[in-house]
């Protein structure tokens, strides 16, 4: 008998994978939803780096100025040899800018569900700096994962820059904050970018921009729903939304069916009527008290904060305050 390569060695099937079953349970829920995690293949990790360059999206740049401008004031709490554990750290070009002023850094551990994009990008930093040791983790940054043994003798601190904490519920950007005080132990700092509230313009206009780039982010949600488990979504025949929802402080990223139609997901039959969305993505907005509140009720303590000149982005430096089992 044939036995298919991937059974004889008890790998799951596109079918049985996390992928599938999440993307079954969103398309099966009401209203329809994809988690945010799955935009990050190869070709949406390559996406995102071309939104950071767009003249709407203003995120990046912000963070990098306010981070260039008080890297000094960061160097002086970072003042013990320290591993820098990055969450969610696509190109590393932030932390190279603390990499280059702090010199207690000791170690680099880029955390990513982007498995390419990370090998990439750690080989290169390893490369830019030879006596950092570099120690790549391809992981899902919500789940429980094991830090190296080779940096059991330095001090945290964790860096969780882009306003990724904005992709959460609120609820889970609590949770995330105590596994993260859980992982990176007590006495720890972590060093957060998050996007502030400001006019609803700004905000359309960063998340549909006009050449149509974070549109092709979102759309390459269901090629690689087609790729990776055989769908026959036409991607033509979804359209991307981007819009700052006032009442929830957020801004909200669907895929709106351009029409009545049915699309086969792994053997299921998946209906949509005209205009019909799914929800691919939240991007919430604090302000500096509100994140301080969240902060403060899941084991932070707010240390130190910069913004833009702007008032449109925030780095706040937390400090553990508690020990969460
Ligand atoms: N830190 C970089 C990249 C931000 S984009 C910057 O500030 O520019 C968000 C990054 O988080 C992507 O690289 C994506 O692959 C990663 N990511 C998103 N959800 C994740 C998850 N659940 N686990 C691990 N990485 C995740
Ligand atoms: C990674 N994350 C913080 C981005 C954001 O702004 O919410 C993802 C993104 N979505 C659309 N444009 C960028």
């Amino acid at each position: 008998m044939n036995v298919p390569a991937r059974m004889a060695r008890h790998e799951p099937s596109p079918e049985e994978s996390p992928f599938a079953r999440d993307v079954i349970a969103g398309l099966t829920a009401r209203p329809k939803r994809l988690p945010p995690k799955y935009f990050y293949d190869e070709t949406g990790s390559k996406l995102f780096e071309r939104i950071t360059e767009l003249p709407e999206y203003y995120l990046t740049r912000c963070e990098l100025a306010i981070l260039h401008d008080h890297v000094a004031e960061i160097a002086l709490i970072i003042d013990v040899k320290t591993a820098l554990i990055e969450f969610g750290s696509g190109s590393t070009r932030k932390a190279r800018i603390l990499l280059a002023a702090c010199p207690a850094i000791e170690a680099y551990v880029p955390v990513d569900i982007s498995s390419e994009m990370l090998g990439r990008e750690a080989a290169q930093l390893q490369q830019d700096h030879p006596r950092l040791k570099v120690l790549a983790i391809p992981a899902d940054f919500t789940k429980p994962f094991d830090l190296p043994s080779t940096i059991s003798d330095l001090a945290r601190t964790g860096f969780f820059p882009g306003s990724t904490i904005g992709n959460f519920e609120p609820h889970q950007a609590a949770a995330f904050l105590h596994h993260a005080a859980r992982i990176l132990g007590r006495g720890a700092t972590l060093i957060v970018g998050l996007d502030l509230i400001k006019d609803a313009g700004i905000l359309n206009a960063a998340y549909d921009d006009a050449a149509g780039v974070t549109a092709k982010f979102n759309l390459n949600l269901l090629a690689r729903i087609n790729r990776e488990l055989g769908a026959d979504f036409n991607p033509d025949a979804f359209c991307h939304q981007g819009f700052y929802n006032i009442e929830r402080r957020r801004v909200e990223m669907h895929l709106a069916s351009r029409k009545r139609q049915t699309v086969k997901v792994c053997g299921r039959a998946i209906d949509f009527r005209a205009g019909e969305t799914i929800h691919t993505e939240n991007s919430y907005k604090y302000t500096i008290e509100s994140f301080g509140a969240l902060a403060r009720g899941s084991g932070w303590s707010p240390v130190a904060l910069w913004t833009d000149p702007k008032g449109w982005f925030c780095v706040q430096v937390l400090l553990a305050t508690e020990q969460v089992s």
